[in-house]
């Protein structure tokens, strides 16, 4: 488990029944679960926070910035601090305030040497400069269709010859059975993990419209668009894929 929160409370957002279901939001009811949350609705999310230590270990480099975009409570953030050399500084960046409070608390009880500051900002305001890692752990997702482009070609003109874009997303299927079947196995994965039908089904109408998934293959595409010399998919689990760029 990730030790990225001072709060292991059970995520219920979405436990009772409502009459009408808003459109999600990362308040404090979210933040306050979210690891909970996310430990149970993301198959894989533990190996990608894994995936992101080694990541960082191999490709962060002396005296550079390494930026975890959409960080959240600070499960990446901490990675990064505590596999980058101690020249390194990291940067965090989320624009929900509930969840920027309480990542800034979870940094301040982390003793890694690394220097680390968290941003309450748009990602898509955010500047990149002599970076060497850039984690986007399912945050694009969550950003306007026709922004995401804009966003990786800054990415890449921010990163230093040989950083990396470590991007992890959930993704839909261009087949209409797969994104079927995909969407069912993903459902059975969450009632193992706890979670009810109502909950699910709460949830999948909350999410709607607020979480766009792209097709692997536009994922893809857009990091060879933006000019990565290397790129990969490098974790692969139902719905759900990260993807690595090098520069
Ligand atoms: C983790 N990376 O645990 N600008 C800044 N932040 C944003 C924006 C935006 N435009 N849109 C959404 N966010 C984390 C998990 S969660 C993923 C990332 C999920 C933030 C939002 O506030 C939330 O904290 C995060 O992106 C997405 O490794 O909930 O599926």
């Amino acid at each position: 488990m990730p030790e990225n929160n001072s709060s292991d409370k059970k995520d219920t957002v979405y436990a009772s029944p409502m009459t009408s279901v808003g459109a999600f939001k990362f308040d404090e009811n979210v933040a306050d679960v979210f690891t909970d949350m996310i430990e149970r609705s993301v198959p894989g999310y533990g190996l990608v926070l894994q995936l992101i230590g080694l990541l960082a270990e191999r490709y962060a480099q002396e005296s550079t910035n390494v930026y975890d975009l959409g960080c959240s409570l600070g499960a990446s953030t901490l990675q990064l601090r505590r596999h980058i050399p101690a020249s390194c500084h990291a940067i965090g960046v989320d624009n929900s305030a509930a969840m920027v409070e309480r990542c800034r608390s979870n940094m301040g009880r982390d003793h890694s040497a690394a220097t680390c500051e968290i941003l309450e900002q748009d990602i898509r305001d955010t500047e990149f400069s002599n970076a060497s890692v850039i984690i986007l752990n399912f945050t694009l997702q969550f950003i306007d269709d026709d922004e995401r482009q804009t966003i990786l070609n800054r990415m890449y003109e921010g990163l230093n010859d040989g950083g990396i874009i470590l991007l992890a997303e959930k993704v839909r299927f261009d087949d209409e059975d797969k994104q079927t079947l995909m969407t069912d196995l993903h459902h059975d994965f969450k009632k193992l993990q706890g979670y009810s039908d109502l909950e699910i089904a709460q949830k999948r109408a909350a999410i709607e419209n607020v979480l766009v998934p792209n097709s692997e293959a536009l994922h893809l595409e857009r990091l060879n668009t933006a000019g990565f010399a290397t790129v990969m998919r490098c974790m692969h689990c139902l719905n759900f894929s990260a993807f690595l760029g090098i520069k």
